[in-house]
């Protein structure tokens, strides 16, 4: 596993061209911060855009189709994905499974779709309020990523987790880092069993509600290898506050 930490901001449903600027100004500072890995995840609109005006750090999407073409109306492949320059997509959001009733039988198929083109996949797994009220984090976390995770040869070697509490998103609360780290350590459990020794290696981010005041507690989490940045991956000024504490 890198040891560098890796820092990913997901536009979400966020951004014209006018946020290229954002990309530029990230991309700039991140040639002076070696010691992390940072990507943005713009909407697709902006992907190839992005991939040009931004050089050195990574460029995703958020969301595939598992199919690789076809009468899929609105859709976009991993392979159409990569050749508008995505070199990983977010697979699995719980704005998706929510928004769009994806399953995890769903997220695994378009984990692999992305590997298959030749991309790295970020599966998102993450609790629902209730299920921690009734002790069933863990369960449910272990239940999602069981079903969720892609086969295949390539699989242990492009595939990073996202551990998003649902009620940590865009609200403001976050987890202790101990309940973080106990959720990444069974995480790693289940990464080893699956994928045995290359499990190890995987990055395990944590997701929600990442700021520049919270960043350095919430990545001093035991196991935990970065983090996925939504509302505050929006402008270069506090993305680069997380990155930054991230060094
Ligand atoms: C969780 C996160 C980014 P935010 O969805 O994936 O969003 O940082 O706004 O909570």
């Amino acid at each position: 596993m890198s040891n560098r930490p890796y820092i990913v901001g997901n536009w979400k449903m966020h951004g014209t061209r006018a946020m290229l600027a954002e990309a530029r100004a990230i991309d700039r500072a991140a040639e002076r911060l070696i010691k992390v890995e940072v990507a943005l995840a713009p909407p697709s609109t902006l992907i190839h855009a992005c991939r040009k005006e931004a050089n050195l750090i990574g460029i995703g999407a958020q969301d595939c189709h598992p199919a690789d073409g076809g009468a899929h109306t609105g859709d976009i492949s991993a392979a159409m994905l990569k050749d508008a320059g995505a070199g990983f997509t977010i697979v699995g959001h719980s704005e998706r499974r929510a928004d769009h009733g994806e399953t995890n039988v769903l997220v695994k198929q378009k984990a692999e779709a992305a590997i298959e083109a030749g991309m790295g996949a970020i599966v998102c797994v993450g609790e629902t309020e209730e299920d921690r009220d009734a002790g069933k984090a863990e369960a449910t976390v272990g239940e999602q990523l069981k079903a969720s995770l892609p086969e295949g040869e390539a699989a242990a070697a492009n595939v990073t987790v996202a551990y998003e509490p649902v009620w940590a998103i865009g609200t403001g609360r976050t987890p202790t880092p101990e309940d973080i780290a106990i959720m990444h350590r069974n995480i790693r459990a289940q990464l080893v069993e699956v994928y045995g020794e290359a499990g190890q290696e995987i990055r395990i981010l944590y997701g929600g509600s990442v700021k520049p005041e919270n960043a350095v507690e919430l990545l001093s989490a035991d196991d935990v290898g970065g983090a996925l940045v939504g509302g505050a991956s929006l402008t270069a000024e506090s993305f680069l506050g997380i990155i930054i504490a991230a060094a």
